[in-house]
């Protein structure tokens, strides 16, 4: 089945995305944007992986998720991939470094459960918010929104999402860890 990892924001900061993209959805021509239920940040993607190799992924992501603690975040910017000019990715941008640790021992969890093909292109924390088929010239989208920072948030627990492919793609969590408590301040 295909499997990733991922964090998934709380409503209130999702509303302030929703709210800055809202005058250009539907709006620019070949961008698909998916239901904001789908909204995620993935922290590592780990394609097909067999039934089998599940019981031993999910023990191996529970331990690394336990040796974090929970990531003060912030939504900074929007951006695409791979550039504004040439985009099939539109996406808001997440700060904070923590995150980066965090996806790299979560995809050190996976391979030592065999759950092999992890992504290995650099991290870079986003969460898509549209999709093109083409490569889509998207400055005039990047540059209208520039300057958006979100509220700061607290991500507390990481999720196993299996991905249904099909007409309209669907994301099941299969199981949720928390991480450990955030010192104070
Ligand atoms: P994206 O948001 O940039 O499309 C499920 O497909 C999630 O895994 C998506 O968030 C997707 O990132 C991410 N992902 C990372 N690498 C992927 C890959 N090679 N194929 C599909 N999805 C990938």
């Amino acid at each position: 089945m295909r499997l990733f990892a991922a964090l998934v924001p709380p409503g209130e900061v999702l509303d302030e995305i929703e709210r800055a993209i809202a005058p250009h959805v539907g709006q620019v021509p070949g961008l698909r944007w998916p239901d904001r239920a789908t909204w995620h940040i993935t922290l590592a993607f780990f394609g097909e992986v067999p039934e089998h190799v599940v019981p031993e992924l999910e023990v191996r992501l529970a331990r690394a998720v336990r040796r974090h603690t929970a990531l003060d975040l912030a939504f900074e910017g929007f951006g695409a991939f791979s550039s504004a000019r040439r985009a099939r990715v539109f996406w808001a941008g997440v700060t904070g470094d923590p995150m980066i640790r965090l996806s790299d021992s979560v995809k050190a969890g996976a391979r030592r459960a065999g759950a092999g093909q992890t992504d290995e292109k650099r991290f870079h924390p986003h969460l898509t918010l549209a999709r093109a088929k083409t490569e889509t010239d998207l400055r005039p989208l990047v540059d209208s929104l520039a300057g958006f920072t979100g509220s700061a948030w607290r991500a507390g627990a990481v999720h196993l999402v299996r991905s249904h492919l099909g007409a309209q793609v669907r994301y099941e969590s299969l199981a949720e860890w928390d991480l450990a408590p955030a010192g104070r301040g």
